[in-house]
């Protein structure tokens, strides 16, 4: 039995969801509805103790973190078509752009996600209600991310991550201008995990991201988009903010 609970279709909740649908891996997917924050009700942390999207079951075993599940399933399910270079270097390379999503490109693009997002969200609950949520938040890093984005991450903060934004755009736009894929000539966990994030930063970040300033980003969102999985999977998974790309 395979069960991936997730949020909808974006960010690193899609990284896995990418991975099963492209490689036609049957799974249940269970959508968790943040605005309720179920990902950090009891049941929940029950799966994942740090309470967040995404986690993976499978026969009672749990898998978290994005990029690590994507590889998982890679190793668990080997009769499925791969996303993974066979050769040791593409492999190698394909590590870098999924281990650079998840420490750099990752973070900036969600700071300015949340304050924009998020902060509003926080702003709408009473005091005591704000605090009741945030008293269930298992990691205290994240508590602070939550009351962070309440009040605002103020001008410096968010001036610092735009600029990472800018960074993380250009070295994409670098490789893509001339490359249809990421690594080698291949579709990859590399494109998967990368296009999770900037998926949509066409509308959200169109000062940064657009036909202009970097064709070869703007083509490469849409090749992923037109790719009959990543279709059938905006067709099928729930999203309150629609299809992003
Ligand atoms: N490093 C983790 C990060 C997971 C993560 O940040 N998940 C977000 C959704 S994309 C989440 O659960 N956020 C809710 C929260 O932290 O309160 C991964 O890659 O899976």
């Amino acid at each position: 039995m395979l069960t991936l609970y997730s949020f909808g279709p974006g960010a690193n909740s899609l990284k896995p969801q990418m991975a099963l649908y492209e490689r036609g891996i049957p799974f249940t997917l269970r959508v968790l509805d943040p605005k309720k924050f179920e990902h950090h009700e009891d049941w929940f942390k029950a799966i994942n103790p740090r309470g967040q999207v995404p986690a993976l079951d499978h026969d009672g075993q749990i898998v978290t973190e994005s990029t690590v599940i994507c590889e998982y399933l890679e190793d668990a399910f080997p009769e499925y078509p791969s996303l993974r270079p066979t050769d040791p270097f593409l492999r190698a390379e394909m590590r870098v752009w999924t281990k650079w999503v998840d420490e750099y490109f990752c973070w900036c693009v969600s700071t300015i996600g949340w304050e924009r997002m998020i902060g509003p969200m926080a702003r709408a609950y009473s005091d005591e209600e704000f605090e009741d949520y945030v008293a269930r938040i298992p990691v205290p890093e994240q508590q602070t991310k939550w009351r962070n984005a309440r009040k605002g991450f103020g001008a410096e903060v968010l001036a610092e991550e735009m600029r990472k934004v800018c960074v993380s755009v250009a070295k994409l736009e670098a490789r893509l201008k001339d490359h249809d894929w990421l690594v080698g000539d291949q579709f990859t966990l590399a494109d998967v995990c990368n296009f999770s994030i900037a998926n949509g930063m066409q509308f959200g970040f169109a000062e940064q991201v657009n036909e202009k300033d970097t064709p070869g980003l703007i083509a490469w969102i849409k090749r992923v988009n037109d790719r009959p999985a990543v279709q059938k999977l905006f067709a099928e998974v729930p999203s309150e903010f629609g299809k992003r790309g």
